[in-house]
């Protein structure tokens, strides 16, 4: 009885130390009950997505959409990927925020609240497509380590900020300027003050872009904290990653960005085509810049059945990275031969293209729909996967979905 009576306790005591507080009626707490602040989170409650997505991770959070899901000609924050390389902040203040801009190039740093910024400043509204430069890993062999994306890490939301190039001349920046280097407030996944889940950066060309923004809006409201709240780097039709999220300082650097995540393998390919499962020296890799020209079959689901005389409308989005799409193809034979969908321009520069078209099929039976965009230079999606690279990077291959007819 005693004895029994002291494990409660220590369990007691765990649990208060656990969740941060005493839990004052403690001892009224039902036998085996797990107190709700430590039963698992719910990630689609938590934020706010649909229950049709995929977690890979719940350390960091990493969550996917699935083709169907991003059927919106502008992205929903409900069906929008999750990518945390590190612990979302806590604990954000608004009143205290503030954006410093340093570096070597800059001939002064300096710093701006949330209210500086966006009285002292013009805003712009886009829509801009973001995609993991890992969208597309999970096809790669040998396979590559890291979150086995499909084909759900990509967006197209409409983002309102500030021209980056606009505070940068507010600042004013030296002729040596090269590169920029985003810094954020999340926390490394060892919790060590000193390390930073990810710092990457552009040269000084994306950075100063008119669509580049430093942008405190998503969809016409605060971004959502994974997203970036209440202040994130955008820099449509580059590997996202380059899209700083929690932004408190960016550095105007007189070198290559050199911060977490710009060297080695992370956000690098060989310059050159390699063998699958080849090492490949750290001089021979190239940093990520514009992504590769990339479609998605949204509608229908892939699996759909159709009735046998009917046309079906399939509909999705093409983008191009820094590029536009200039034609966007689908085939029903597995590649052999294709046939034009319509396909509409750019809502504005960098933001993903919609395309339709109404498919025939000959007789019943399973059939394939294959779609291929080319992009303004003639360059073509591959309709398998293309080059192999360590980390998996860039798979731009035909996206394809399944048809029966009956
Ligand atoms: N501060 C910070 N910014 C970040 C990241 C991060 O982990 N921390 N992840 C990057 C990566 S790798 C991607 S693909 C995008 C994902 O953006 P999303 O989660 O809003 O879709 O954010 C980028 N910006
Ligand atoms: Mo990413």
């Amino acid at each position: 009885m005693k004895r029994r009576n002291f494990v409660k306790r220590t369990a007691l005591g765990t649990l208060s130390t656990l969740i941060g507080a005493e839990i004052v009626f403690g001892a009224k707490l039902p036998n085996g009950y797990l107190p709700l602040a430590l039963q698992d989170p719910d990630p689609f409650k938590m934020f706010n997505k649909d229950r049709g997505m995929e977690v890979l991770n719940d350390k960091p959070w990493n969550i996917e959409a699935k083709a169907h899901l991003l059927d919106d000609k502008v992205t929903p924050n409900s069906s929008m990927f999750i990518r945390n390389n590190g612990l979302i902040p806590e604990n954000i203040d608004i009143n205290t925020w503030t954006l410093t801009i340093d570096g070597e190039s800059v001939k002064q740093p300096k710093t701006y609240t949330l209210p500086e910024l966006k009285s002292k400043f013009q805003q712009y509204t886009y829509q801009l497509t973001l995609e993991c430069g890992g969208n597309g890993r999970s096809e790669f062999d040998p396979p590559a380590k890291g979150n086995q994306w499909t084909i759900g890490a990509v967006s197209c939301a409409e983002w309102t900020g500030v021209r980056l190039r606009d505070v940068l001349d507010d600042v004013g920046i030296k002729d040596d300027a090269i590169y920029i280097g985003y810094h954020a407030t999340d926390v490394h996944l060892s919790r060590d003050p000193k390390k930073e889940p990810i710092s990457r950066g552009a040269p000084m060309q994306k950075a100063l872009q008119d669509e580049t923004l430093i942008a405190f809006q998503m969809n016409g409201k605060d971004i959502p904290l994974a997203h970036g709240y209440p202040l994130r780097l955008v820099a449509g039709g580059w590997p996202a990653s380059v899209s700083g999220k929690w932004v408190n300082r960016i550095s105007v650097r007189n070198v290559v960005h050199d911060g977490t995540k710009m060297t080695g393998d992370a956000y690098r390919v060989p310059c050159n085509p390699v063998e699958p499962g080849d090492k490949v020296k750290d001089e021979d890799m190239c940093i990520i810049e514009s992504m590769p020209v990339k479609s998605l079959i949204t509608y229908p689901k892939s699996g759909a059945t159709i009735g046998m005389g009917k046309s079906l409308n399939i509909r999705g989005h093409a983008w191009a990275g820094d590029l536009e799409v200039s034609k966007l193809e689908y085939s029903i034979d597995f590649g052999s031969t294709w046939k034009e969908c319509t396909l509409e321009k750019p809502a504005n520069r960098l933001a993903w293209q919609h395309f339709n078209a109404k498919v025939e099929f000959p007789k019943k039976g399973y059939y394939e729909v294959w779609a291929k965009a080319t992009d303004s230079r003639g360059i073509s999606q591959p309709m398998l996967l293309p080059g192999w690279n360590p980390k998996g990077y860039l798979n731009n291959a035909c996206h394809r979905i399944a048809i029966k007819v009956v």
